[in-house]
């Protein structure tokens, strides 16, 4: 039925080419083909490791794979600074966190600065948010927004709606699509192109799967990471973390093992607000709920697992809850996608895929981000654009390229001051970006939850250089090639000598074109 309604659609679109006198009857969009659409679907915390677009191993998500299927994967995709706000507000502002201001999740966005959504509303764009903003303030740019208020509940989330806060029943990502798509179709000036903020609170800690994907993966075992154990020697900053599934991963709060005995108690503060989520839930989700964990919680009782043996049940139990999470999110996927095509509008619509960072699946016995090393440095970015290439792009590319982007494939001049650079050339297979051999990235948020030390460096195509300050003063320095894990840190061994100066230089020469000369004098 979609298939027959989307080639009428498709029908009817291509004998209209040409013809713009004609009664656009039965056509429901009447876009210029040059004003290309923007759909950026983003999720929170999806690690690349759980697209099968781009890892095999964990999960098959089938709809975010379309999007690589008839677009661009890009390979080497990273993020500037490893955290939900300030990963947003790079990509608004096409700039790094010292310069747009929010370098940590303390911080509240100024609101009155130059973003992607306000220049291409600017250009005749109608603009949305729907989902996660994480901002504290309130959008500006948009047309409508629709937005989940802080981090958002999975379920039951309070929503504000244009300045007026709204509580909506049902699971987080399922609404959150269901705005997306009830703008798209109803509440979007048609007479505009569009540019539509897809952004999911999903698949954020606590992993909280819908009731109608609990009981998946429950029989799955996954292999441990090689480096589950590590041990961070020669790395002070890495053994200074707090956010080790052994150590800091809890059992009500994260693992929702909350027993109605009350006998399952890990001493953390945590135990409390684990409980206090399931409370939110209404009584037919909490039966769901009930009919699913209170196995698995008999089960652990029965197991009581102690020392590696818990460790690994946990690891375990993450795995589960997060692939269940992933599936709601690429079942979404598939409807925004589907909705697309139905209205003939995947003929005129870049689509993007993406996360605020990547995230640890067990690598380094973590769950978490922030820091540089590969698994939160990267995270993962597909585009299809009608007409453009398909296939991989190896370039290095980073979350504040995405608004020169959407400029240039809107037609809109890119500001100077922006420092990200389009990446349009690689959506039509050009391999190039200009002057761009090497990445810089900047992590600000410390003390704070999960201890990871401030830190910044730079990354090439093979060499990955790291400075963590503030409260030490530690170098790191890994040869991806033949360490792509990060265990040895050579900064310092013989032989390295030359690199490190060369990296050092190439550290020197980013902060100053990013402007952080007055950061380094601080
Ligand atoms: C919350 C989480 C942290 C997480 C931060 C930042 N704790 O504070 O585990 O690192 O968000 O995440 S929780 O107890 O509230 O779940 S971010 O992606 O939004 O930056
Ligand atoms: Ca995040």
């Amino acid at each position: 039925m979609r298939n027959v309604k989307n080639k009428i659609q498709k029908v009817i679109s291509l004998s209209l080419a040409g013809t713009a006198l004609l009664p656009l009857a039965g056509c429901r969009d009447k876009v210029e083909t040059s004003k290309m659409n923007i759909l950026f679907i983003m999720c929170d915390d999806h690690s690349y490791q759980t697209i099968s677009a781009y890892d095999t191993r964990f999960i098959s998500t089938p709809n975010i794979d379309r999007i690589a299927a008839d677009g661009v994967k890009f390979a080497n995709s990273f993020v500037a600074n490893s955290l939900s706000g300030p990963s947003r507000a790079c990509m608004l502002t096409g700039k790094h966190s010292y310069t747009n201001g929010f370098t940590d999740n303390t911080r509240r966005f100024d609101a009155s600065q130059q973003t992607f959504p306000k220049l291409l509303q600017k250009a005749g764009y109608e603009t949305a948010v729907v989902g996660k903003w994480h901002l504290v303030s309130e959008p500006t740019g948009f047309d409508h927004w629709d937005i989940l208020i802080g981090q958002g509940d999975y379920y039951n989330p309070q929503f504000i709606c244009n300045g007026k806060q709204v509580q909506r029943q049902g699971y987080a990502t399922n609404i959150t699509t269901d705005l997306a798509i009830g703008w798209l179709d109803s509440i979007r000036n048609k007479e505009k192109p569009f540019c539509l903020l897809l952004h999911h609170k999903a698949p954020h800690r606590t992993w909280m799967p819908d009731t109608c994907d609990l009981e998946l993966f429950s029989d799955a075992t996954f292999p441990l990471p090689e480096n589950f154990y590590d041990n961070y020697e020669g790395r002070e900053a890495a053994a200074a973390q707090e956010m080790s599934i052994e150590h800091d991963m809890t059992l009500i709060y994260d693992l929702k093992l909350a027993d109605k005995e009350g006998e399952i108690v890990t001493g953390k503060m945590l135990d409390e607000a684990g409980r206090r989520l399931y409370e939110k839930m209404d009584s037919a989700q909490k039966a769901a709920w009930d009919a699913h964990y209170d196995k698995v919680i008999a089960d652990f009782k029965k197991q009581n697992p102690t020392g590696e043996a818990l460790t690994e049940w946990k690891y375990r139990q993450y795995m589960r809850d997060y692939l269940r999470v992933i599936t709601s999110i690429d079942r979404n996927v598939g409807r925004v996608l589907d909705y697309l095509e139905e209205e003939g509008l995947d003929e005129n619509t870049l689509v993007v895929y993406t996360s605020d960072q990547g995230f640890y699946m067990g690598e380094h016995g973590w769950f978490d981000k922030r820091f540089m090393y590969e698994e939160s440095f990267r995270t993962p970015l597909l585009m299809r654009m009608p007409g453009g290439f398909k296939g991989s792009a190896d370039e290095l590319v980073q979350n504040i390229d995405y608004a020169p982007t959407f400029l240039e494939v809107a037609g809109v001049e890119v500001p100077e001051d922006i420092q990200g650079r389009s990446l349009l050339p690689l959506l039509k297979g050009e391999k190039e970006i200009e002057g761009r051999d090497a990445l810089y990235y900047h992590f600000f948020e410390y003390p704070a939850e999960h201890m990871v030390k401030r830190h910044n460096g730079v990354r090439t195509d093979r060499y990955k250089l790291i400075h963590f300050y503030n409260d030490i003063d530690c170098w790191e320095l890994y040869d991806l090639e033949n360490d792509p894990s990060e265990m040895n840190n050579i900064y310092g061994k013989e032989g390295t000598e030359e690199l490190t100066v060369q990296l050092k230089k190439k550290l020197a020469e980013l902060q100053t074109m990013y402007g952080e000369e007055t950061f380094i004098s601080e």
